[in-house]
């Protein structure tokens, strides 16, 4: 589990003791659908944002995720619904089902960049609970009528806002020296360009987990050799097929690996790393793309840009 992950959890609990507390201080002044309103605004975001981390975090394993998140919504709704009654229990674990495996599912579809903003947005509607209460507290909610009332939600904001910046640093560096298992680990491209040779070349790297290439759009240069290197860190075997107009260097005479005029063959068993070389005679956008049954329509495909 990375910092990130560790950051938003931790946001998520404190919050939860925050809103109990409130609820529990202030239960006098709720009606049932108050009540009801809030465990179902809580459980609901709380389910979203663990959803959308765990989606993106166990990519692949939409089960776990689902039930993960699920759990947790289910459980921060209901929490939340006991400072106001059963209806309001109700409600909030209602609420935290739905969020956690909508949550969930999103997460899984999505790439991991997209899913911080979708994370920090839910976290900050999770947060906004606290506003939500402080409204419904009082009877006469539309009318702000005291300033005391305007120096709270200054309060609140800045910990919000406070809450966001800390979120998206951590975001930021995200991609760093994350342990296998770690939603980093299998979404980097390597791309050197070593220029300082008098013959130009690239290396590429595309690592195939979990039925995905770590990348989906290569860059080359025309005339320029490529060292493709394909890590396969599934259990499966994985290919990478490219159809595009190239020019064969050095055909490494291991079976599988096959350069011709107008493809390129790469092919790693389970756990291994394969490499290629070719040059790209064509500018253009080519497909490429994991020939084994059944793993282009899960998404093993991509393209190459030729410039
Ligand atoms: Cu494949």
């Amino acid at each position: 589990m990375g910092n990130y992950q560790l950051f938003v959890l931790i946001s998520l609990v404190l919050l939860t003791v925050i809103v109990i507390a409130m609820g529990v201080i202030w239960r006098k002044k709720y009606r049932t659908m108050h009540g009801m309103v809030i465990s179902m605004f809580f459980g609901m975001n709380v389910g979203l944002t663990v959803g959308v981390l765990f989606g993106v975090t166990y990519q692949g394993n939409l089960f776990y995720s689902t039930i993960l998140s699920l759990a947790i919504g289910v459980l921060a709704g209901s929490i939340c619904g006991l400072c106001f009654g059963l209806l309001a229990v109700f409600e909030g674990l209602m609420a935290g089902l739905m969020g956690g495996m909508m949550g969930a599912m999103v997460g899984e579809m999505i790439r991991t960049e997209q899913s911080f903003s979708l994370i920090q947005l839910f976290l900050f509607l999770s947060g906004c609970t606290i506003f939500i209460m402080a409204m419904l507290k009082k009877q006469k909610y539309i009318q702000v009528t005291k300033k005391r009332w305007l120096v709270k939600p200054i309060v609140v904001s800045t910990l919000l806002g406070v809450n966001i910046i800390v979120g998206n640093y951590f975001a930021e560096n995200f991609g760093g020296s994350n342990e296998e298992g770690s939603l980093s680990g299998h979404h980097s491209s390597l791309n050197i360009t070593s220029e300082n040779s008098a013959e130009k070349s690239e290396i590429i790297v595309i690592e195939a987990d979990e039925m995905k290439y770590s990348t989906n759009e290569i860059v080359v240069e025309k005339d320029s050799a490529v060292h493709l290197t394909l890590i396969n860190r599934d259990q499966i075997e994985h290919d990478i097929e490219i159809k595009a107009p190239v020019l064969p260097t050095d055909n490494e005479s291991k079976h599988h690996q096959r350069t011709e005029n107008n493809a390129i063959q790469l092919h790693a068993a389970p756990k291994s790393t394969e490499t290629l070389t070719f040059t790209p005679t064509e500018p253009g956008t080519y497909e490429f793309m994991c020939i084994v049954p059944g793993h282009k329509e899960l998404g093993m495909v991509g393209r190459m840009i030729v410039r």
